[in-house]
C-alpha cells in the first residue's frame, strides 16, 4: 500500500497532459457495464465534492485521488486486452508418499500436512500467490465477519471524537471512500470505547471471536501453520492483523507491490474472505510471477510505455473466492482490489494478517497493517502457542500483550 502511493506520486508528477493519456481507449470498453457505472460514480463524486473543498491541500489530495481513480481504470483496460483475466484456482497438490522404505519411524519422513505445505511453498516461490479454499469453518466466517463490522462502528465512532486515534486503529487506507483496512485487537471483545459510558464500552459478549478464528488458521494444527512454518519458520514475525473492508462504490487500487522489490520474499500475506468475493465486489486481481526482479524493474523503471506493455501481457487472476477461502501471497507480487459496484456489489469483509521472513533483516521498506502496539511483539510461534492455549480454555490468551495500543 504504501509503496503503491510512491508510484501514484510519479503518475501524478506527470500532470494533467498525462491524466489525460490514461482515459481508457474506447476500443476495449466493451468489457463491463460495471466499469461504466463505477466511473459515471467517480465523476458524480468528484464533482459535488469539489465545491465543499475549502483548502489548496484538499484540493491537491482530490486531484491525486482522481489521477490515481484514471491511472487504475486505465490498467484494468490493459490487463484485459489480452484475454479477459481468470479466477485464480487453488492447485491440486498429490503430496507425494514418503519413499519405500522410509517407515514411520524414519528420521526423514514428513506427515502429509507438512509434505502438502513444501509443494504449497513451491507455487509460492513460482508464481507470488497461491490460492486456499476451506481454511475457515463457514459459521466461524459468519461471527468474525459479524464482529470486524460491528468493530468497525466503533473504530468510527472512537476516531470521530479523537481523530489522533486513527493512527491506532487504521492503516494506510482510512482516506479512501468507502474503503477501510482497520487494525484488530487480539482483546477478547476488541475495542473499548474511551467516551467514559460503560453501557458503550463494549462489544464483547462471551465469546473471543478473533482467537476462535485465529484458532483453526495458526494454533498447532491450525489449517494455515503448516504452509506458515514452511515459509518463515516459527520465528516468523506476525507483521500485520487486520479487516479490509469495501463497501459498494469504492474504488479500484493502482496495481502496485506492498514493498519495493528485495532479493529475498520478505512477507508472506493472507487475504480472506468471509463472505463469497464476487466480481461485482471488486476482488483483487493478483499479476502471477510479477514478484521477480525483471517484472519489478519494468514496473518501478519509469518507462510509462513499458510498463502497459507489462500489463498488457501479465497473467492476471481474480480472487474471486468463496466464503472461508483465502490467498496467501508474496508482498513483492504485483496487485490491486478492485472496485466494489455501486450497484450490484456488497460489502466485502477479508481477515487480513501476515508474517515476516526470520531471514530478511532490517527495515523491509513497508510499515504493516498492525496496531502499534503488536510491533515485533510476537512470532508464529508465540501465536501458536497462545491460540494452543486459548482451545485448552484460556478465554484471554493474548492478554499479556497488551491490547495493541501504547
Ligand atoms: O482490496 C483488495 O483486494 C486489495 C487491497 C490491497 O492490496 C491494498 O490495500 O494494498
Amino acid at each position: 500500500m504504501s509503496h503503491a502511493l510512491q508510484a501514484f506520486y510519479f503518475v501524478f508528477a506527470l500532470g494533467s497532459t498525462a491524466i489525460d493519456a490514461f482515459t481508457p481507449s474506447p476500443c476495449v470498453s466493451a468489457t463491463t457495464t460495471r466499469r461504466t457505472s463505477t466511473k459515471r460514480h467517480i465523476q458524480n463524486e468528484f464533482a459535488s465534492s469539489t465545491s465543499l473543498l475549502s483548502s489548496a491541500s484538499e484540493l491537491l489530495y482530490q486531484d491525486q485521488q482522481e489521477a490515481m481513480l484514471r491511472r487504475a481504470l486505465h490498467e484494468e483496460e490493459l490487463l484485459s486486452q489480452k484475454s479477459m483475466p481468470k479466477e485464480l484456482q487453488a492447485a491440486t497438490i498429490k503430496a507425494k508418499p514418503p519413499k519405500s522404505g522410509t517407515g514411520f519411524a524414519d528420521k526423514g519422513a514428513m506427515d502429509p500436512s507438512t509434505r502438502q505445505a513444501a509443494e504449497q511453498a513451491k507455487i509460492m516461490k513460482r508464481d507470488g500467490v497461491l490460492r486456499i479454499n476451506n481454511v475457515l469453518s463457514p459459521d466461524v466466517c459468519d461471527k468474525l465477519r459479524q464482529y470486524m463490522l460491528d468493530q468497525q462502528t466503533l473504530v468510527e465512532s472512537e476516531t470521530a471524537s479523537n481523530p489522533q486515534a486513527s493512527k491506532i486503529y487504521y492503516g494506510v487506507e482510512q482516506t479512501r471512500k468507502n474503503r477501510a483496512d482497520m487494525h484488530l485487537t487480539l482483546t477478547k471483545g476488541g475495542v473499548k470505547l474511551t467516551d467514559g459510558n460503560s453501557d458503550d464500552e463494549s462489544t464483547a459478549d462471551d465469546e473471543n471471536v478473533l482467537a476462535e478464528a485465529l484458532q483453526e488458521l495458526l494454533s498447532s494444527d491450525g489449517t494455515l501453520r503448516p504452509i506458515y512454518e514452511a515459509l518463515v519458520s516459527k520465528e516468523g514475525e506476525f507483521y500485520e492483523l487486520a479487516g479490509i473492508i469495501t463497501k459498494p462504490g469504492s474504488y479500484r487500487q493502482m496495481v502496485h507491490p506492498d514493498l519495493p522489490f528485495q532479493d529475498n520474499a520478505p512477507l508472506y500475506v493472507i487475504f480472506l474472505a468471509l463472505q463469497d468475493v464476487t466480481e461485482e465486489m471488486g476482488p483483487t486481481s493478483f499479476l502471477l510471477k510479477s514478484h521477480v526482479k525483471k517484472a519489478i524493474e519494468i514496473f518501478d523503471g519509469g518507462d510509462m510505455d513499458a510498463k502497459d506493455d507489462q500489463l498488457r501481457k501479465a497473467d492476471c487472476r481474480f480472487a474471486t473466492l468463496s466464503k472461508g477461502a483465502a490467498v496467501l501471497f508474496d508482498a513483492r507480487v504485483l496487485h490491486c482490489g478492485g472496485a466494489n459496484d455501486i450497484d450490484k456489489g456488497a460489502t466485502r469483509v477479508m481477515l487480513n494478517f501476515s508474517f515476516r521472513n526470520p531471514k530478511v533483516q532490517g527495515d523491509i521498506g513497508y510499515k504493516g497493517s498492525m496496531m502499534p502496539g503488536y510491533v515485533g511483539a510476537m512470532t508464529l510461534g508465540n501465536v501458536s502457542d497462545a491460540l494452543d492455549r486459548y482451545n485448552e480454555g484460556e478465554i484471554d490468551p493474548f492478554a499479556s500483550y497488551g491490547d495493541g495500543t501504547i
